[in-house]
């Protein structure tokens, strides 16, 4: 039985030899990469409800995949997806939603109708908020990044019965934070520049999520994120 601060052992990636894991035998299985911030959604949202027994990891290395992932499991070939009651579903907010309100454990989307009402527009401007720090590194990182890290300043101005974009920790959070850790690492690391200058309550909104175990066990290595944008994203750097 996983505990709430206790580090659950995660299992290898498997590679393209590694044995398909059964299918549809009444496991729920996510199927994820431990470097994937849109998989790293539905683990954090796994652990905070703490769904550690009941949704198995299937960690896949996305560099060097098993061929039956694709022709068995998930066709779209990405992660994460989720194998529950017969089906494989996936889209990482989609998956966010189901695990909510399909298992056990506290709830993710706040009840109260304004909360609901801005959650959903915050979610709405997720991907505009990706694309623009993933374009921004093709520029003028620091200049290009800053809208987005100030529009999530403003967000979290909203509601003030909480640090988090909803006041209490919602799933508005979990689809934000993947993507804030990797940029506040490499922007830190490779332009030397702090994204919470200037931006208390984003400074705020990291320590505070820093402190819930469901995510800090989901985190990857700060230097692994260096290294893995260096090679992606930063190859003219
Ligand atoms: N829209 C998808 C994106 C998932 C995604 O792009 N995952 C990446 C890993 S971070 C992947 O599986 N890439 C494999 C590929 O594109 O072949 C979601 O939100 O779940």
């Amino acid at each position: 039985m996983a505990t709430a601060g206790v580090r659950e052992v995660l299992p290898p990636s498997l590679i393209s030899t590694s044995d398909q894991p059964p299918l549809f035998d009444g496991t729920t299985r996510l199927y994820t990469s431990y470097i994937c911030p849109f998989a790293q959604r539905v683990w954090i949202t796994r652990n905070y409800k703490g769904l550690q027994d009941k949704i198995k990891l299937v960690a896949i290395d996305l560099q060097n995949r098993p061929a039956w992932y694709k022709e068995k499991v998930y066709p779209e070939n990405k992660v994460p997806s989720l194998e529950h009651n017969g089906k494989v579903l996936g889209e990482s907010l989609d998956l966010i939603k189901y695990v909510d309100a399909n298992f056990e454990g506290p709830s993710l989307v706040p009840s109260d109708p304004a909360k609901k009402e801005f959650g959903e527009q915050v979610i709405a401007h997720v991907d505009t908020f990706t694309r623009e720090l993933f374009t921004s590194l093709k520029g003028d990182a620091v200049q290009l990044s800053s809208p987005a890290f100030d529009y999530l300043e403003n967000a979290l101005g909203k509601f003030d019965d909480g640090p988090f974009l909803l006041g209490q920790f919602s799933w508005v959070d979990v689809a934000y934070i993947p993507f804030v850790e990797r940029f506040q690492v490499v922007l830190a690391d490779v332009f030397k520049y702090d994204i919470t200058e200037g931006r208390p309550k984003l400074a705020t909104w990291i320590e505070e999520l820093n402190k819930i175990d469901a995510y800090t066990h989901t985190k990857t290595d700060a230097q692994e994120i260096v290294d893995i944008f260096k090679k992606r994203f930063l190859s003219q750097q």
